[in-house]
Order: C-alpha cells, then structure tokens, then sequence
C-alpha cells in the first residue's frame, strides 16, 4: 500500500497549497460578494411514496420508465463540483459503468475540463487501460462566447488551482488521449431498441454537446435517458433568475428540451441547494489518511466552499454537479418518486428563455409541476385561456353555479395538456442530508462509511472496491513519491 514517506510528502504539498489557498480568501472573498454566498434553502422531507396508482412501468421510488446506471456518459465542464460528482461517481464502480466523460466549455475552457478529467483518473489510480473513453466537446456555447464569470469559484484550472499544484506530480500518461468527435460518439452509444440495455447521459454542464448531437442524430439522441443539471423554480443562482449551466448556453437548453426526448430527469437549483457542504467537510477529505483521490477533491472543495462561504469553516455551501449524480445512480433512495406529485420528483414541463435581450432574462427557465396546474399557462395563450373561463362562468352568480363548472374546467384543462405533455420529470425536493452522507462515506471518512444505498442492481459483485484503495501499488501515480 501506501509508503508512509510518500504519503507524508503528498500531505505535505497538499497542506502547504491549502495554507496557500486560505492566505488568499480574503482577496477572493471581497470579489465573491458580488454574487454571494449560495446559501441552503431550508430543506423539506420526501413524502411517504409507498401506495397505489403508481403507473404500470413504475417501481416504488423510481420515476416512470427509469432505470439508473448501469452504464453512463458523463457530459462536464469539469470545475471543482463536476469533479466531486465524477469522483463520487468513481466510487460507485459496482454500480456504474463509465462508458465514457465528454467535456465541455462552462465553468472552465474545454481544455481545462478535459485535463481536469485526466487528473482525476490518474489521482484515482485507474490504470489507462480502465479509463472510459475521453472526449473534448464544444469550445464555447452556440451563438455565445464562453462567459469567464465560473473563474473566480472553480479557479483559472477548473480545479480550485488543485490541478496547477500538482502539475509536476502527475505523469502525462494521460495527455493528448481524449478524442474529438463527440457528436459521432453520442450518435454511435445510443441503444439500439427498447430491449438494449438503457445508457444514461448526466449532464453536468451546459448542454452544448448534446444539442449538437441532437441536431445530428434526433433518432438516436432520443434513445438514451437523461439527468440534467439545470434550470429553477426559485432562485437562480448565476442571476436572480436563471441558472448557469441554462444561462451559459440558453440555446443548447431549449433544444435539449423540445427534442422529444421521453426520458429526462432534470435537477434544478431548487433541487441541488438541498446538497451542501462545508469547509469543515472539504477537511475532512483533505486528511493525509484519505485516497489520493478524495484529497484532490478535498483540495478543489476547499478552494470553491472557502469562496463562497467567506471563509467560515461551517456555513453550509450548495455543491450543485453531486446532486445530480447521486440522483442519476439512486433516486429511489434519495429522490423517490410519488405518483401524487408532492414527492422528490414531478412531472413537469420546462422551457428557456433564450433571449438575447434583456440580457438579464437569459437562460431563465420556466419549470410546471402538472401535479400543480402550472403548465397551464405555459401552453394556451391568455387568449384562448381568457375565452373558455369567459364560456363557463359568464352569467354564473352563485358560488354553488360556480363550483359546478369545476369539473368541466378540468376536462378543457386536460385537452389543453393532451396538446403539450411533459418534457420532463422534475426533482424538487431530494434528501440532502442523505446525500452529504452517502458523499462523504463514498470516499472513507469516518462515520460515514455505510452512508450509501446498496446498489441496485442486485447481481454486482460483493466486493466494495473503493477508487484509489485498490491494492496493487503499481496502479499508483508519483503523487505517492514526491518529496
Ligand atoms: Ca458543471
């Protein structure tokens, strides 16, 4: 396993960029005032989902249709979150098989994620025979330039400067190995039919890549089922009211979700507030006795939350890119689905603003619970909405009159969402507390070791392999011998 001088060295260079990183706060922090600390919403329980009417093809807790990873694609534009959803998600190898990462610009240049991704893998020890196919999308969003505003959070790599740190300690194995043709691998990994078995694309950034691919290949593009983080209900959190990855690429959103697609899965930021957390967590993955792994992460966390929180070591910080991951691999456990609309995750309808003027509505998204009656307005106009409450209540003067046309108000209301159905099954509340466990426990603190749900499918090997705790020394990187 690992020498006691290697890992005391890689504490070392570890501890001193932390030392650095806290010395530069202050100045990171008068600039971050400018958009704020994400603060955590107050978090609301799952309901009870256990009961009837659940529709033919539902199981208990997962949304209609859905079947979690299995095998996945990873679509990133790997900042610091991105690239705690993708370690996380290296953890959970008995559950997913990472076909392949595809990155995209947003929160950093495609370049950095890209070389973001490598570090990962190398960080987590993964031989490269074992990587999942590698790819570089799209440079900036369509009909935008890529905005540099996720700089001061994620840092000038991506990576809350983890990556600059340890740019001599990693070996180039895994330099120039990422492809470029990321429509042809999209258009090539779609199931073939309803009986192969289901690929899941999470998207993690903006939806670039996958709208180009939608433009190729809609047949294809409509076979696989999708997470996607992305959009609000409430707050927006890179203006009041939109979301970044809809607000870097309001095109690619909107074509994304009038595309067809039946089987999307979208986490909003009313959805991803719910995960959160603090310096004093990033610490904890920072520890020498953790996975080379689980201190890159630390180290990028500590960087991010340490921005957004101002430096105080327990204020809660929202860690978006996690969310959607753990959504996409449990939902049962952490979202579970309620047939009655007042669980984690709803039907909805979702469209995008795509602007351009004002600039300040770019990207906003507009997300209906049909459990709730919004999408209503969403798809007759006021004219046509106008008329039909004209036809049922014009003369009524009683409220007794006036309660009987409820049922024919419902019936035109059904005819009205008969014309546009739902784009997607919306995540609203999902169970935070469960998920900074299960984060956590996926990378060995203690306490947390047997935070998260089994994994679904029920024949995987009994063995619990941990990323970077495999042991065979010689998958190690020289991160365990620089002195
Ligand atoms: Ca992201």
């Amino acid at each position: 396993m690992q020498s006691t001088t290697g890992r005391s060295a890689r504490s070392r260079l570890l501890w001193a960029f932390l030392a650095l990183m806290v010395a530069l706060l202050p100045v990171a922090s008068v600039q971050a005032q400018s958009n704020g600390p994400y603060r955590v919403p107050s978090i609301r329980a799952p309901q009870a989902f256990e009961g009837a009417n659940l529709p033919p093809d539902a199981q208990p807790g997962l949304p209609p249709g859905y079947v979690p990873p299995g095998k996945l694609i990873v679509d990133t534009d790997t900042g610091v979150d991105d690239a705690a959803a993708l370690a996380w998600l290296m953890t959970q190898s008995e559950q997913v098989d990472l076909l392949g990462v595809v990155t995209v610009a947003g929160n950093t240049t495609v370049e950095n994620a890209t070389e973001n991704v490598a570090t990962l893998l190398m960080s987590a020890g993964w031989p490269l025979e074992e990587w999942p196919v590698v790819l570089t999308g799209a440079a900036k969003p369509q009909n935008r330039k890529l905005s540099s505003t996720g700089k001061l959070i994620h840092g000038t790599d991506g990576l809350g400067y983890m990556r600059f740190a340890l740019a001599n300690v990693f070996s180039n194995a895994g330099k120039g190995k990422a492809l470029k043709d990321v429509t042809a691998f999209y258009c090539s990994h779609a199931p073939s039919g309803p009986e192969a078995d289901p690929v899941t694309i999470l998207a993690l950034g903006p939806l670039t890549n996958i709208a180009e691919s939608i433009k190729k290949c809609p047949n294809e593009m409509r076979r696989y089922q999708y997470v996607v983080l992305g959009g609000n209900r409430g707050l927006g959190n890179q203006t009041p009211s939109a979301e970044y990855n809809f607000w870097q690429d309001p095109d690619s959103a909107q074509r994304v979700f009038s595309a067809g697609i039946e089987q999307l899965i979208i986490v909003p930021t009313d959805a991803f507030g719910q995960f959160a957390l603090t310096l004093e967590d990033a610490y904890l993955l920072l520890d020498p006795t953790q996975t080379p792994l689980a201190q890159v992460i630390g180290g990028a966390l500590a960087y991010y939350i340490g921005v957004l929180s101002l430096g105080d070591p327990s204020l809660p910080v929202s860690v978006p890119d996690p969310t959607a991951a753990m959504v996409a691999v449990f939902p049962q456990y952490f979202a579970p689905y309620d047939p009655y609309g007042f669980g984690a995750i709803s039907e909805g309808l979702v469209k995008v603003n795509k602007g351009p003027e004002p600039e300040y509505l770019r990207g906003t998204s507009t997300i209906g619970i049909y459990a709730y009656n919004e999408p209503l307005t969403m798809i007759a106009k006021d004219k046509e909405l106008s008329a039909l409450y004209d036809r049922l209540l014009d003369g009524v003067t009683t409220a007794e009159d006036a309660f009987a046309k409820v049922s024919e108000w419902q019936a035109a209301v059904m005819e009205l969402y008969a014309q546009e159905g739902p784009n997607a099954q919306v995540v609203l509340y999902p169970d935070g507390a469960a998920m900074r466990a299960c984060f956590l426990g996926a990378f060995g603190v203690a306490g947390y070791e047997s935070a998260c749900p089994a994994p679904f499918v029920a024949e995987a090997d009994a063995g619990t392999s941990t990323s970077g705790e495999a042991g065979d020394p010689s998958l190690f990187l020289p991160i365990l011998t620089v002195e």
